[in-house]
């Protein structure tokens, strides 16, 4: 078998006083914290999209990366040889779980059979390679968003038969990640949207991307496929406005479709930054509906405003997406999947690994924070005294329901001006920060 990253070994934890770069700092895999290895906590996964077909344009250029081992062309040989590239990727950046489209991995062929005729020769060299090296499927997906046929939307677009390719796609999409033992199937709605109303029945596309998705649980039962289910939130971005826009507009969408029991939520930072939340507002939120399953890690360039899809570097954010996951347990399907590109200027094979190394040291770095600042528990502690007057009797009839409108009017009376006290934000700050340099 052919060497496709020549040169470089696979990458030892080497600690924080290390002297090559091509080593982990942070990272080391079995090491201990809150009850777990790093390794399973933090479950880190390579996108395929990204590592292995992501040319690097932008609107204004062409693509710039190297990948010496891709031909260029649409073969399935091409294709094949790709996850053999991917897998080694995989390997020597210590990385054992990944994420794909249908059409990363394998072109689209002429028509629905021929296309999963192709997808089921990649699958079988995808499987192949997974047994091999033990390396597994965090989740798959189907891409409804490249192909001109989902200009106006796949499950949500104004024409019927383009809603049938849809569920064609997502049909095999499903079979496919079921074959390879995935955790989970993600759906993100990147055409689920609108560019005006002025076109748009908002309403019935609505019903009819909630029909999508019983269709889908549906066939995820008749198969047997176990994995979790995600809907990726993300507001705009191919659209003007995508009807999964953030955390809580998919959690309303899922309640009022009956759809909540199927479905948790793969949460990217970048899409939460473009929502205009932070990416801890948007995990809290899918965190405190039971709703949290996974996390696409990434970051935005704060003065861009588009999804630039960063490796993560921010020490601070890893820090507090870390702070979620530890506060729900760790994940169970889910995990830290990096959702990020190279910029365009870092297009060559080596970077790839700096930019998997960063975002693994990263997160690393931040397990290691977040569950400090939890052992320490001073912030805990100033969140449990601040609403300490809520252990109260009055508190807890209020809370259970157990008073009414008047009751309160009439306590009210009887205990004048509440003394309130200051929240205390930047000492909290402060606290926070003790726990980050590592
Ligand atoms: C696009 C995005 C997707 C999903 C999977 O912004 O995040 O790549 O993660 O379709
Ligand atoms: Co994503």
């Amino acid at each position: 078998m052919s060497e496709f990253f020549p040169g470089i070994e696979t990458i030892p934890f080497a600690g924080a006083s290390a002297s090559d770069e091509l080593v982990f700092r942070r990272y080391d895999p079995e090491k201990v914290i809150a009850g777990k290895t790093m390794h399973d906590q933090l479950r880190f996964a390579s996108a395929y999209w990204h590592t292995m077909r992501n040319p690097l344009a932008d609107p204004f250029g062409a693509g710039t990366a190297i990948a010496p081992w891709d031909d260029g062309s649409d073969s399935v040989e091409n294709a094949r040889v790709r996850v053999e590239a991917f897998f080694e990727f995989l390997e020597k950046c210590r990385i054992d779980w990944y994420c794909f489209h249908d059409r990363d991995v394998a072109p689209e062929g002429v028509g629905i059979a021929d296309s999963e005729r192709i997808l089921d020769s990649v699958t079988d060299k995808l499987l192949e390679e997974q047994q091999r090296t033990g390396k597994q499927l965090l989740w798959g997906t189907a891409c409804l968003f490249i192909h001109p046929r989902y200009v106006h939307g796949a499950a949500t677009s104004c024409l019927v038969d383009v809603y049938a390719h849809a569920a064609a796609q997502v049909c095999k999409a499903m079979e496919v990640t079921h074959t390879l033992g995935g955790s989970g199937y993600v759906f993100w709605g990147g055409r689920e949207g609108y560019g005006s109303l002025l076109n748009t029945d908002m309403k019935r596309e609505l019903d009819h991307l909630a029909r999508f998705l019983h269709l889908a649980v549906e066939h995820k039962h008749r198969i047997g496929f176990e994995g979790q289910f995600y809907i990726e939130p993300k507001p705009k971005e191919p659209t003007t406005h995508q009807y999964d826009s953030d955390s809580a507009a998919c959690l309303n969408f899922l309640r009022e479709y009956d759809l909540i029991d199927h479905f948790k939520l793969n949460i990217e930072t970048n899409h939460a930054e473009l929502a205009g939340h932070t990416m801890r507002h948007e995990l809290q939120v899918a965190r405190s509906a039971d709703a949290l399953g996974s996390i696409d890690a990434n970051i935005g360039t704060p003065n861009l405003g588009w999804d630039t899809d960063c490796f993560p570097g921010n020490l601070y954010l890893a820090t507090e997406v870390m702070l979620e996951v530890l506060e729900m347990g760790g994940f169970t399907n889910g995990g830290l999947n990096f959702d990020a590109k190279r910029r365009r200027e870092s297009f060559e094979p080596l970077d790839l690994f700096h930019a998997h190394i960063l975002g693994m040291d990263t997160f690393a770095a931040g397990l290691e924070a977040a569950e400090s600042i939890r052992t320490d528990g001073s912030i805990a502690a100033f969140i449990e005294e601040r609403y300490a007057s809520w252990d109260s009797e009055l508190g807890r009839r209020i809370e259970s329901g157990d008073i009414s409108l008047s009751e309160l009017r009439e306590h009210a009376g009887t205990v004048g001006e509440p003394a309130v006290v200051s929240g205390r934000q930047e000492r909290l700050e402060a606290i926070f920060n003790r726990f980050l340099s590592g």
